[in-house]
């Protein structure tokens, strides 16, 4: 007999179990609704869980790179380097998970599938991949904008008879890599990060660049303990900093308005002293305001980076290929431990697939225009379809069953209101979304502002009984367009990256981050809030009734 399955009702359904997912389910249990979020991996931390890649770490400070709405929290952890390795950030994730007793609402091994609005009941209805079927007045998308990954569709990748990994879905088990032939696709934050770690574990190590890239040594330390105590006892002045910040994060901006203002010998020293103390963070605080608004500012640091590769590679054809020509900054910042120094190893060499593009692997490795390199292990390190990837995976219905890929690709714009919520689709809100500073900001800064604003937002519809809150279109179309003026008045928009969608084939180009700052923007959102939810069309219970 054919059993009919039992749907549960909830409040919340979040989707993810990184630092959006976990923070949202904390603060809506806190506030009283039922949530429960899904999440397709193991194990709750997101892409922290996924990237364990060798050489993986977070290039913002461990401690910027953390959750403030715990004061213990914050006080108890304790990092040990100024950049996390990978394992650490895993493992804080799973001591949030569990000193806040999130995991009996945490669904692991557990994909949504779907989630359609039901326009008779306003609630959403929600189906995983084992089969359950949800019934949720909220959907919300903590899904990450950096994680799902692009493995491009080379010709060939089914005969490969060695083995090949993508490092944002790399295996929990030990790669041996040891006395191999590796090929590393892409020199993106990610290759940079891979290639120096195992280079000296390879037998030898080809690694395929289609555009070279800058990068600044991160000069990673063990934290000094006196440094972090001076942290901690300043809690709140640094969790207001990180809140009212430009980027979301809690240092002073100490860089001069324009490096067309110095003399090139001010400006190398000012180049210098960043390059020295290590980071990326230290030429956007501590050199100029205008590196990437203006071209020919942009061209001081992208000369002196350049610079810095010569010296340091001492073959002058390697050299040459290992500099960029684009506007420095455009394509995500990049640190690294002896990034451009590995090139220096007799067992490391470096193919230029923008001039010699890859055509196909074949079995034994990959043919390029210039030849066929015979390989044991491709790793890619080839980024992802990002801001709208992992949300188009998932089959998303608002109102007369539109898709949410079809209203955002078929029409003419990705649009959103704020990046938090987009018309058509009522009782939907996505954490770091489209439009949003998201990945162009400190991100845990905005999922906690994010995460925060849904959470009194729901509040709000449930003291004012109010059923339905939905984006409206004018609120949205001048949201997106300022999105876009901002945006527009930098160079961002002038380079190919993930950052304008232009890494996945006939994806279109768009950019979809707001670069009106963190601060400015949770001061937006916090009006709009205080307006009564203004942009938002709000039904009461009563009037739909
Ligand atoms: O990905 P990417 P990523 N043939 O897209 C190349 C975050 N992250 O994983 O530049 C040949 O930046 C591509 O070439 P090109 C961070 O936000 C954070 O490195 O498109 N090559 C590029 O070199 C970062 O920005 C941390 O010409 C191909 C590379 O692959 C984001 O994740 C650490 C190709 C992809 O670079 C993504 O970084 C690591 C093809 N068909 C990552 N397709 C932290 O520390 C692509 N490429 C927080």
């Amino acid at each position: 007999m054919n059993q009919k399955k039992e749907v549960v009702h909830l409040d919340a359904v979040v989707v993810g179990a990184g630092f959006s997912g976990l923070y949202m389910l904390y603060r809506l249990r806190e506030a009283g609704f039922s949530t429960r979020v899904f999440e397709a991996a193991d194990g709750v931390g997101g892409v922290w869980h996924k990237n364990r890649y060798p050489g993986a770490r977070c290039d913002n400070e461990s401690i910027d790179y953390s959750f403030t709405f715990s004061e213990e929290l914050f006080k108890e952890w304790n990092w040990s380097e100024k950049f996390s390795k990978q394992s650490e950030i895993l493992e804080y994730l799973n001591y949030v998970a569990d000193k806040f007793d999130l995991r009996r609402d945490i669904q692991l091994n557990t994909r949504i599938i779907s989630a359609h609005y039901n326009e008779e009941d306003n609630r959403w209805t929600i189906q995983t991949n084992e089969g359950s079927t949800l019934s949720a007045k909220y959907f919300i998308s903590g899904v990450g904008c950096l994680s799902t990954a692009n493995v491009p569709k080379f010709k060939g990748l089914d005969r490969f008879e060695g083995k090949w990994y993508h490092t944002g879905n790399w295996p929990k088990e030990q790669v041996s890599l040891k006395g191999k032939r590796v090929g590393v696709i892409g020199t993106g934050s990610t290759g940079i990060q891979v290639i120096p770690a195992i280079a000296p574990e390879v037998d030898h190590l080809t690694v395929f660049q289609r555009t070279a890239q800058y990068s600044v040594p991160s000069r990673n330390h063990a934290y000094d303990p006196e440094y972090v105590r001076q942290v901690k006892d300043n809690f709140n002045e640094f969790k207001r900093k990180r809140r009212y910040s430009f980027g979301g994060f809690p240092n002073d901006i100490e860089a001069r308005p324009s490096a067309l203002e110095d003399t090139p010998e001010e400006r190398d020293h000012l180049y210098e002293a960043a390059w020295q103390k290590g980071g990326v963070s230290s030429f956007f605080l501590e050199t100029y305001q205008d590196l990437t608004a203006n071209e020919d500012a942009n061209e001081t640091l992208s000369v002196f980076i350049r610079n810095k590769i010569k010296n340091i590679v001492h073959d002058p054809e390697t050299a040459e290929k290992l500099s960029p020509t684009y506007y420095y900054g455009t394509k995500r910042p990049i640190q690294d431990t002896n990034y451009y120094e590995t090139y220096n190893r007799d067992n490391v060499s470096l193919v230029d697939v923008k001039a010699n593009p890859i055509m196909e692997i074949t079995p034994k490795g990959i043919r390029t225009t210039d030849g066929e390199y015979e390989l044991d292990i491709i790793i890619f390190a080839t980024g992802y379809d990002a801001m709208t990837g992992s949300l188009f995976k998932i089959d998303i219905r608002g109102k007369d069953n539109v898709t949410l890929k079809e209203k955002w690709e078929n029409g003419e714009q990705t649009k959103t209101y704020l990046g938090i919520a987009t018309s058509g689709f009522p009782n939907m809100f996505m954490i770091t979304g489209p439009e949003s500073p998201s990945v162009l900001s400190n991100v845990p800064t905005s999922i906690e502002q994010h995460v925060e604003w849904i959470t009194d937002c729901i509040e709000y519809l449930r003291d004012n009984d109010i059923e339905i809150l939905e984006a409206k279109e004018d609120a949205e179309e001048a949201w997106s367009k300022h999105c876009r003026e901002v945006a527009e008045a930098t160079l961002f928009t002038k380079t190919d990256s993930w950052y304008t969608g232009a890494n996945v084939p006939g994806k279109p180009r768009r950019f979809l981050i707001y670069l009106g700052g963190v601060g400015p923007y949770r001061e937006k959102c916090s009006e709009i809030a205080f307006k009564g939810y203004e942009g938002f069309s709000l039904q009461s219970t009563m009037e739909k009734a």
